[in-house]
């Protein structure tokens, strides 16, 4: 028995490294030569963090292991506002802002979101993929940020109530609306006469839930991931704004990147951009039917009496000016004249 046992625990001994050996594996983990870290405010359900993570494991796989990117979901690392900052100092090397929160830094970034300007998803990639899409991402490359060819889909905005549901412009009068932290979104709400308040979107959930705020407005997608459903009521069809990532990387981080690995890197990411945009087009087909399971309440909303209000308001000329001639010329290239 002894005899046994002892053999047994020197074969096992004897195993232990041969096997290490054979396969190749390190005891510890070796580090990636470009180790990276790429922060992002959704959930990981969103198809962002689904092709994000595809186009992570491709880069990785590409590159024999030399470029590590690794996720932080859904403000895991700060909210927008300290991503933002995170990425331009290069505590994180990525990060996908909405178009309306990286105009804080760079406001033509804005320029997709005036409202009502896209009629539909043709508009919008002709724009974003064509001239209007290169003007912003050289705008970006000006403060030191590395912006990507392809734009990620967000969606169509559309707004949510915890009251009564909009049905017009005129339902706007007072309501206090969460909006993303942008000048262009409170310039808008606030054009529309209601009372808008700027919160990051890791606060939007709990702002509803104790009714700081009574409304948001987001695209379908995100109020399903986000369970903006449990505590709100009912969802105006609205299509206000367009609204889009841009994927975009520290510029020095971006740089010291050796040409072959940016190659890989790029391809992968506006691939899976491209992918992200299916994915979003395929869920428009089912979220209604979903969120309405859940006892959201739909309504569908006719754009003339906000457009109508927002060229009352001034919002338009305000934007056009703010904007340049030269933006509002390639957006009006793009979607037609506007108001
Ligand atoms: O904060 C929002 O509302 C969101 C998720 O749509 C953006 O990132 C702008």
């Amino acid at each position: 028995m002894t005899v046994l046992t002892r053999r047994t625990v020197l074969r096992a001994l004897a195993a232990a490294p041969a096997a290490a050996t054979v396969v190749g594996m390190p005891l510890v983990a070796r580090a990636a030569e470009f180790e990276l870290k790429y922060g992002n405010n959704l959930p990981l359900t969103h198809p962002l963090n689904v092709r994000a993570q595809e186009a992570a494991d491709r880069i990785r796989s590409e590159t024999n292991g030399r470029v590590d990117i690794k996720i932080f979901p859904n403000n895991q690392l700060g909210g927008d506002t300290d991503m933002l900052s995170q990425v331009r100092n290069g505590a994180i090397t990525f990060f996908t802002p909405s178009a309306l929160v990286i105009a804080t830094l760079v406001p033509v970034a804005a320029i997709n979101a005036v409202g009502f300007a896209f009629a539909d998803y043709d508009q919008v990639w002709s724009a974003m993929d064509g001239k209007v899409g290169a003007h912003v991402r050289a705008a970006i490359s000006k403060v030191n940020l590395f912006a990507f060819e392809k734009m990620w889909d967000n969606g169509f905005r559309q707004m949510t109530t915890s009251g009564k549901p909009i049905e017009t412009a005129k339902d706007m009068d007072g309501l206090k609306i969460r909006v993303p932290v942008s000048p262009l979104s409170i310039s808008m709400f606030k054009a529309l006469a209601s009372a808008p308040a700027s919160l990051q979107f890791s606060e939007v959930y709990s702002a509803l839930q104790t009714r700081i705020v009574d409304a948001q407005e987001n695209p379908l997608p995100i109020i399903q991931v986000a369970k903006l459903y449990e505590v709100q009521k009912n969802c105006a069809l609205s299509n206000h704004i367009w609204d889009g990532f841009w994927f975009i990387a520290n510029g020095r981080a971006w740089s010291s990147l050796p040409a072959d690995l940016q190659t890989i890197v790029s391809n992968a990411i506006n691939e899976a951009g491209v992918k992200q945009r299916e994915d979003i087009k395929a869920l428009n087909a089912t979220v209604q039917k979903d969120l309405e399971s859940k006892g959201l309440a739909f309504n569908k909303t006719n754009p003339d009496s906000f457009r109508a209000k927002l060229r009352d308001g001034g919002f338009y000329s305000e934007w056009k000016g703010r904007f340049g001639d030269e933006a509002w010329g390639l957006l009006e290239g793009a979607v037609g004249k506007l108001a």
